[in-house]
């Protein structure tokens, strides 16, 4: 950290904590008391992944932190919900209205009332899970799921290997055969670019599967450009093909997995033919994935997210992550699968921040949140308290949770840096510091790296941290007990109670990465975490499944509309994160030759519907699109479309097979001219 005199500017270390498996640290460059530069840390422990880049939208982040649209004060709300009328007021005020309003719902309806909604907003460990759920926990709010996200692939990971962690993204430098499934990396995960070019360089072959032409899937070998949902069957397609082609490796199989021979015979059902039916990938190319993937190695799979959010995805993700195991592709730098670091390569290293045991009894599933809101007569939920996620904008089935948030009998919660389309819904809504103006403790999820930040800057206006509004809430709430620690140390210590002597490096250090080198070869450095340690082709979890183990549920033709609807990222924002500053309207996406079956063209103000919702927006051409596919991007803001509604309001709120995830590409609609 060094001060220079003449400019009275110093340079800051922070982790980024964006929801983004890269994990960067950041070099902040702090001119009286506000950021003047962001940029990419140069010096200290670096992980390997970053490589002295980071992405546009943090380099342009002071803009978020000092914008016009940052929130100030607390407020409360005057006019009608949704209005976005408000009025400020003081945070004594605002904290008395809401620890008042909690205890009255827990008196007249019980604790369980009151929902914590948190997502993605922020990967940090004191800003989720420490002082949250200390507060929760004590007072005995509704356990929840959060499922939105990287529940069904988790799980999928989870059930195959336990909690063995996927390969280094930085070995896939070393594959002869990269395979991009479901993945895109030029939006989602920039430093993945630079890795998979370097291995084209040194002569790999590249593999895309996705519905859309992706900036990799444009210079690939092969794309397979599958209908969205069908990933199971193709990936039992290529297994039923490595198995028939003498290409499966039996010796691995027999040493180190189990349920092979069920698994076998489930993929047997899937002829090239059958899964090209099913897919809309030709025979052929699936023929020549099988061919390529039985014969280059080291071979690598990236299984991105894109997969899982469908009902069949988590199976879907769980056959991609089989292929391995299935060739054998294990064993060797540059071999094997990515998928999340996740848990697993955490395993023993981190405790839980909050030592607070859980709420017994269900937890309301996160992905069904407008159920749980507008749940009718005798709704369960009374109050809800909203940070680190903007649920309107990003949860399944927006409509039913706007009804739900439309209830007057629910008291509904805000903390976030800016007015975000959930806020507007809020009875009260707090001002939330950003990274730059707390402390975190940040694991990443796709390198493995482990980092503290202390502040870089001072809180913008009167905005506060989630663990300040917490302990305040545990102590008006006289949930604290006498003598009890509420500093952030103390979740600090907590999380880091299996390894303490990282305290001091991380303390020391500023930032450090000390796991920054652990590059595991899967078989070789670590093992599947399963009960026998084997790969398990037969998991007892997948039997409760909808059709059991490995059953693909067709999609009913035409159900919800004849086009598959997808909402990928883009690299404007993070989910929903930045979206105040995505100058709108965003149009939707096309393919020509369904915009010419409809009679529609370039332009075009359309509408977008299904039984659940519509949007309105400006139509725009993708001949990249699969035909047959819709695309609005994630993350949308009701600014953004011309009539407040996103991609959200025609998404179902059914689960995914595995993990009860959210499934954000199974949404069907049609679209018609709407001028
Ligand atoms: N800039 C930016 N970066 C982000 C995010 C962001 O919003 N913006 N979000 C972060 C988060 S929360 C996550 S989870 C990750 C997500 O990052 P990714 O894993 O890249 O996920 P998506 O962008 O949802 O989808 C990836 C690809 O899957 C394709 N796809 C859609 N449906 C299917 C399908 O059924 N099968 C297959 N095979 N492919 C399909 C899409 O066309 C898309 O190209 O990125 C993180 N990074
Ligand atoms: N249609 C569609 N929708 C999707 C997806 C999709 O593929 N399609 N993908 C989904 C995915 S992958 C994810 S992960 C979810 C994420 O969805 P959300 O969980 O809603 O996450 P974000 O939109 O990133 O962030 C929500 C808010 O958290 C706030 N925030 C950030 N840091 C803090 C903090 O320290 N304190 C407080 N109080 N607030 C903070 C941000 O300002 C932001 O407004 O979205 C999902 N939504
Ligand atoms: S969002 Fe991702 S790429 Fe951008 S700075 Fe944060 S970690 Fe790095
Ligand atoms: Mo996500």
């Amino acid at each position: 950290m060094g001060t220079t005199e003449a400019t009275m500017s110093h340079v800051h270390r922070v982790a980024c904590p964006l929801d983004c498996p890269d994990s960067c640290t950041l070099a902040v460059e702090v001119e009286r008391g506000r950021i003047r530069r962001i940029d990419s840390a140069t010096d200290g422990a670096l992980h390997p992944l970053q490589g002295g880049v980071i992405c546009g939208k943090v380099r342009r982040m002071a803009e978020h932190v000092h914008g016009d649209e940052r929130l100030q004060t607390p407020l409360l709300r005057r006019g009608q919900k949704g209005a976005g009328e408000f009025e400020s007021c003081t945070w004594d005020a605002a904290l008395e209205r809401i620890a008042e309003r909690y205890a009255d719902v827990a008196h007249r309806h019980g604790p369980r009332a009151l929902l914590p909604v948190s997502y993605g907003g922020s990967n940090g460990l004191l800003t989720q899970d420490a002082a949250d759920a200390l507060f929760f926990r004590r007072f005995g709010a509704s356990p929840v799921d959060r499922t939105l996200c990287a529940a069904p692939s988790s799980s999928a990971q989870g059930a195959l290997y336990g909690k063995m962690p996927g390969m280094s993204l930085v070995d896939m430098e070393h594959s002869q055969l990269v395979v991009l499934w479901g993945v895109n990396p030029h939006v989602s995960g920039i430093h993945l670019v630079p890795v998979v070019e370097r291995a084209l360089e040194r002569g790999a072959t590249l593999v895309v599967v996705d519905p859309r032409a992706t900036s990799f899937a444009r210079r690939a070998h092969l794309h397979l450009q599958l209908e969205p949902g069908s990933d199971l069957p193709l990936a039992l397609a290529i297994a039923n093909l490595l198995f028939q082609t003498g290409r499966a490796d039996s010796a691995f199989l027999e040493r180190h997995a189990r349920g092979v021979d069920r698994f076998r015979a489930a993929c047997a059902a899937w002829s090239p033919e059958r899964a090209a039916k099913a897919t809309g990938v030709p025979r052929e190319q699936i023929e020549q994935f099988a061919e390529l993937y039985g014969t280059l190695s080291p071979a690598a799979i990236r299984c991105g997210w894109g997969v899982e959010r469908s009902r069949s995805g988590g199976m879907g993700t769980a056959a991609i992550l089989a292929l391995p195991a299935i060739a054998g592709h294990f064993g060797r730098r540059g071999a094997g699968f990515a998928m999340s670091a996740g848990s697993g390569a955490w395993r023993g290293q981190l405790a839980d921040a909050c030592d607070e045991p859980g709420v017994e009894g269900p937890a309301v599933n996160l992905s069904r949140l407008g159920e749980a809101l507008d749940g009718g007569p005798g709704a369960a939920v009374f109050a809800v308290h909203v940070y680190n996620a903007n649920p309107l904008a990003t949860f399944p089935n927006q409509e039913r949770i706007r009804r739900g948030l439309l209830r007057e009998d629910l008291f509904t919660v805000v903390h976030d840096a800016v007015l975000t389309d959930t806020a507007l819904y809020a009875d009260v809504v707090l001002p939330a510091t950003t990274f730059f103006e707390h402390a975190e403790l940040q694991r990443s999820y796709g390198a493995f790296a482990l980092q503290l930040s202390t502040p870089a800057i001072a809180p913008v206006g009167e905005s506060r941290s989630n663990h300040q509004v917490f302990v305040e809430l545990v102590q008006r709430l006289g949930l604290l007990r006498p003598g009890e620690r509420t500093d952030e140390a103390r979740f600090v210590e907590a999380a880091l109670a299996p390894r303490p002597e990282r305290l001091d490096l991380l303390r020391n250090d500023g930032l450090v990465a000390p796991d920054a080198g652990f590059r595991p070869v899967a078989f070789v450095d670590i093992f599947p975490g399963t009960a026998d340690g084997r790969v398990n082709l037969w998991p007892a979890e997948f039997e409760t499944a909808p059709g059991g183990p490995w059953h693909w549920q067709e999609r009913t033709p035409g159900g919800g509309g004849p086009l598959a609807l997808i909402s990928p990222a883009t690299s404007r924002t993070t989910s929903s994160t930045f979206g105040q500053r995505v100058r709108g309207p965003v149009p939707l996406a096309l393919h020509p030759s369904d915009a010419t079956q409809r009679g529609l063209v370039e332009g075009q103000l359309v509408r977008a519907f299904n039984d659940l919702g519509e949007v309105h927006a400006r139509l725009t051409l993708d001949s990249n699109l699969r035909p047959g596919v819709a695309c609005l991007p994630k993350g949308l803001w009701a600014r953004h479309t011309h009539n407040g509604r996103t991609a959200n309001a025609l998404v179902p709120d059914h689960l995914s097979d595995v993990g009860g995830g959210a499934c954000y590409n199974d949404a069907r609609c049609d679209v018609v001219a709407l001028e």
